[in-house]
């Protein structure tokens, strides 16, 4: 009889800019739903001289306490940039990143898992099919959603959710696509390549929780640009050629999006 493959290995990385401060509930949940299965790498970047020692400090008491690995850099270097780090520093088979603000869904992991070893390359972790939800909806989120929709609509992407950083990755899918983006937008840069090229798209719900403590990262406007420039991608790579008179009215219609939920943002303070 054939023996089982070995079980798959897994890599978490969590980014970190200066302070989370519920970090470690993230890791104590990891704990409760994977034991000691994952490696774990946290990659923190510190902005400022004097939180490098605090920082360091905690660094030490996570190291003994939880196993983990955390590699440090200064300056901040944005959040695809600090995913880069982190899987170059990792070994897994898969690599599944995880913010450190409570706002994923951990016990949606083994699912993910499941998936990629039935045969799927990247399994997405989808707030917006069946199952899947967000606690806490703002503006951000409605634009997350309809951007998802406008990029499922004008390309070949397989995903309802191509925004979520929650998700699954085979490491060879990491390591033979080339990624640049340095911001949010790493994610959907990594899903619109992978389809593009052909990798299996698989997606299981899960539940997104807006975050209670600590200060978001997230710019809107800053962000845009970053993640227009993949729907014009998606749409360059549709299996036929007239999605691309799609691209542009999905961008008008994202741009539109945007302002309302600004101002609608604005107007409720
Ligand atoms: N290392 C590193 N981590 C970052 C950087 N930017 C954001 N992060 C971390 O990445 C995770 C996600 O960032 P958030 O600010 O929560 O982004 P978001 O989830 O879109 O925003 P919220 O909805 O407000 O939570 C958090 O753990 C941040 O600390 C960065 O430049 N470098
Ligand atoms: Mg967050």
């Amino acid at each position: 009889m054939k023996a089982a493959p070995p079980p798959l290995s897994i890599s978490l990385i969590l980014p970190i800019l200066n302070h989370e401060p519920r970090l470690e509930e993230v890791l104590r949940h990891i704990e409760s739903v994977l034991g000691d299965r994952p490696e774990v790498i946290v990659v923190y970047d510190v902005t400022q001289p004097e939180l490098l020692e605090p920082v360091k400090a905690e660094q030490a008491d996570l190291e003994a306490r939880y196993g983990l690995r955390c590699l440090t850099r200064t300056d901040r270097r944005g959040f695809g940039s600090a995913l880069r780090a982190g899987f170059e520093a990792s070994r897994g088979d898969v690599i599944i990143p995880i913010m450190a603000d409570c706002s994923d869904d951990i016990p949606a992991i083994p699912r993910m898992l499941e998936r990629i070893e039935a045969g799927a390359d990247i399994v997405a972790g989808a707030r917006y099919i069946s199952g899947g939800a967000i606690v806490g909806d703002t503006p951000k989120q409605q634009i997350s959603r309809a951007y998802s929709k406008i990029a499922r609509m004008i390309s070949s992407v397989g995903c309802d959710d191509v925004s979520n950083s929650f998700r699954a990755y085979r490491r060879s899918v990491w390591e033979n696509i080339g990624n640049d983006a340095t911001s949010f937008d790493i994610s959907v840069e990594m899903t619109v390549k992978a389809a593009a090229r052909g990798y299996r798209l698989d997606q299981v719900p899960a539940v997104w929780t807006n975050r209670a403590a600590g200060q978001s990262q997230f710019s809107m406007v800053k962000e845009l640009p970053n993640y227009g420039r993949w729907l014009l991608y998606a749409a360059r790579h549709a299996p036929s050629r007239t999605l691309l008179v799609a691209a542009p009215v999905g961008l008008v219609s994202l741009a539109v999006l945007t302002v309302s939920c600004l101002r609608r943002a604005r107007r409720t303070g």
